[in-house]
């Protein structure tokens, strides 16, 4: 499958893997927009949130967990962060495989741009 994504999972490409399970890996994302910028993602080849089905909703699950777990990890938990999730083309996403932003070490403003 021609899924950049996929092709890390399955170590075709480098990245900066920072936590693995077996059904999540998490790498830092290689155009940070803030001082931590990870990329949390599902093994399962998953192209949009549209394509979610019942069946995969604790896999979505196992993604926030995750975010949490490693915002706690690298020490921004209390002060806060952000997580994004974004949804074709208008919603900005640029690759389709489901993928969890999870961005801290800075203040985030509100509306996201
Ligand atoms: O986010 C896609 C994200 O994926 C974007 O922030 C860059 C990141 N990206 C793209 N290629 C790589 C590689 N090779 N390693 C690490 N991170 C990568 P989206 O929400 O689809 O715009």
């Amino acid at each position: 499958m021609d899924c950049l994504f996929c092709k890390i999972i399955e170590r075709e490409i480098p990245a900066e893997i920072v936590f693995e399970d077996d059904e999540v890996l998490a790498f830092n994302d290689i155009n940070p927009q803030a001082p931590t910028h990870i990329v949390i993602v599902p093994k399962q080849h998953i192209a949009t949130l549209n394509d979610i089905e019942e069946r995969d909703l604790a896999l979505i699950g196992r993604l926030q967990y995750t975010a949490a777990a490693l915002a706690a990890e690298k020490g921004f938990a209390e002060e806060g962060y952000r997580v994004v999730m974004n949804c074709n083309e208008q919603g900005g996403q640029t690759v389709y495989h489901i993928h969890m932003h999870l961005m801290g070490g800075r203040r985030f403003i509100w509306p996201a741009g």
